[in-house]
């Protein structure tokens, strides 16, 4: 194994994870995590927070003009989060695969959303959607001395060319 393969911009994607207040509320948070270390991923960040209403609004700036952002926004601000950063190849896709799509009535079971939720305004994990979105979102949540660069010993297993 070459540990310097390791460090290929691709291996090193990085994406948000969430888990939301209803989440936390029912006590998801474990499980959530659970399904991000099997799957392979490293973790590089986490923290427990409520978020503020300025934080949120900046996070979901895309959806600003939609009638039910103030009941997304006082949902998210209502307790909790549990935020991370993920790392590892094609994280961004493969983690919003593994979450489901936002409306759990179309999510299919084995997805988080799929097999913890039944309505789009609770349905319990935030992923970003894309690279540059995940970027964003990183920046937004976390400061860059927060975010550990770490050898994981399974990163064999994990990335190509190992
Ligand atoms: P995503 O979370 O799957 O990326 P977005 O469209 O970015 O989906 O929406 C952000 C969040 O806003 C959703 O996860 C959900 O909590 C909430 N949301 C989206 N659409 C609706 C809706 O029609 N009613 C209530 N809440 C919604």
């Amino acid at each position: 194994w070459d540990r310097s393969k390791a460090t290929l911009p691709d291996a090193r994607e990085r994406t948000l994870i969430a888990v939301k207040p209803d989440g936390v509320q029912r006590r998801l948070v474990g499980r959530i995590i659970q399904r991000f270390e099997q799957r392979g991923f490293k973790l590089v960040g986490l923290k427990m927070m409520t978020a503020s209403e300025d934080l949120l609004s900046e996070h979901y700036r895309e959806l600003r003009t939609k009638p039910f952002f103030h009941s997304l926004q006082s949902y998210m601000t209502s307790g909790p989060v549990v935020v991370m950063v993920w790392e590892g190849h094609n994280v961004v896709q493969t983690s919003r695969t593994m979450v489901g799509p936002t409306n759990p009535t179309v999510a299919q079971a084995g997805t988080v959303r799929g097999d913890f939720s039944i309505h789009v305004s609770r349905n319990v994990v935030h992923a970003s959607d894309s690279l540059e979105g995940a970027q964003r979102e990183i920046q937004l949540w976390f400061e860059a001395k927060d975010l550990l660069d770490w050898d994981c010993c399974d990163q064999m297993s994990t990335s190509e060319d190992a």
